[in-house]
């Protein structure tokens, strides 16, 4: 039996040196340690040894059982490290490698007009109220006193969609909702797209507008004045100064047109300015009472101001477009320079 062990040991350990994979592990544990492998055999060995030998015997062939289940179990750690190891080699990450980077987007010069604009008024306590692209006659024109044979109703500048229904003007529609369901104290900020008949190199048919539209008991157009003169210090610096000449709106009264100094020449008069050291910006006045009278407050407790600002003429002056066109065409040489 010693003899026989001897011999099974060595070749054991010959084949233990061919074993390199898991697969090869298993074969050597099918060949000595399975059921019907060379281990279990010698113990069937044992009735044909002489009974007095048989403890000795029994002893060691114990002891090579021993021996080579710990050379297996060596085997199997030893192939488990080298399994990770070749693992690790073939998914090791160069972290020197520079990252590959996207390039970066912008944001549009009338999305950073607008929030611009919000952020100015929001600092004031106005809140943002967003109204319907498509809306009625009544929201658009009739409660906002605009007669029914007044120009702005005229085909050529309104794209009517059915007898009642048209694409809006102007964002007013968005004031007549807030003041149909919010009651007085008031502070409303209403942007979005607004479409006109009207088509050139200053002018485009759909546009964006941010009208706002204050609500209170004993509003003045001095209210007006004061919120305008921080929202333009906001977008054009903080030197930037506010002038209203008188104008005509059929929703306010009085109306005014607000210029701001040039802030390209300060005031002294330039090419941006021609001359007068002053442009244009914005509309706005007193709300007309019979537009609050429309939307159910009474004129006689509350008052208020209104104005409406054209986004992309705010931009063009801003950033110095000269064709509003460049805005909708969405070509990334344009749009590119308002990297921030
Ligand atoms: C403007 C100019 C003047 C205006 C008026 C109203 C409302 F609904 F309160 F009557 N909303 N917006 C208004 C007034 C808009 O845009 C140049």
């Amino acid at each position: 039996m010693q003899k026989v062990i001897e011999a099974l040991a060595q070749q054991m350990q010959a084949d233990l040196a061919g074993v390199n994979s898991k697969e090869t592990l298993a074969g050597f544990w099918q060949t000595y340690l399975s059921k019907n492998g060379k281990v279990p055999g010698l113990m069937k060995e044992l009735r044909n040894v002489a009974p007095e030998e048989r403890p000795a015997a029994g002893k060691i062939i114990n002891e090579f059982k021993v021996q080579v289940q710990a050379e297996y179990e060596a085997a199997a750690e030893r192939i488990k490290a080298a399994e990770l190891a070749a693992r690790n080699a073939a998914e090791a990450v160069d972290i020197t490698l520079p990252a590959k980077t996207r390039p970066m987007g912008a944001l549009h010069p009338l999305t950073l007009v607008r929030n611009e604009i919000i952020d100015a008024f929001a600092g004031m306590g106005f809140e943002v109220f967003e109204a319907p692209e498509i809306d009625d006659d009544d929201h658009n024109f009739t409660r906002l006193n605009v007669p029914k044979d007044h120009p702005a109703r005229d085909m050529q500048d309104t794209f009517y969609l059915t007898d009642e229904l048209l694409l809006r003007t102007q964002t007013s529609n968005g004031q007549i909702r807030s003041m149909d369901c919010m009651k007085p104290p008031l502070k409303i900020l209403s942007p979005g797209r607004v479409f006109r008949s009207d088509s050139d190199a200053t002018h485009s048919p759909m546009f964006h507008q941010m009208e706002g539209l204050v609500v209170d008991k004993g509003i003045t157009l001095c209210d007006l004045q004061g919120m305008l003169d921080e929202l333009v210090k906001n977008l054009f610096g903080q030197g930037t100064r506010t002038r209203l000449r008188p104008s005509y709106f059929p929703f306010t009264e009085p109306s005014v047109e607000v210029d701001v100094s040039c802030f390209e020449c300060g005031g002294k008069g330039c090419s941006l300015c021609k001359g007068t050291g002053w442009i244009e910006v914005l509309g706005g006045g007193v709300v007309n009472r019979h537009v609050l009278e429309n939307c159910g407050i009474d004129p006689d407790v509350y008052s208020g101001f209104a104005f409406g600002i054209g986004i992309e003429r705010i931009a063009m002056l801003k950033y110095g477009i000269d064709n509003i066109g460049l805005m909708f065409e969405n070509d990334l040489r344009f749009l590119k320079q308002f990297q921030e």
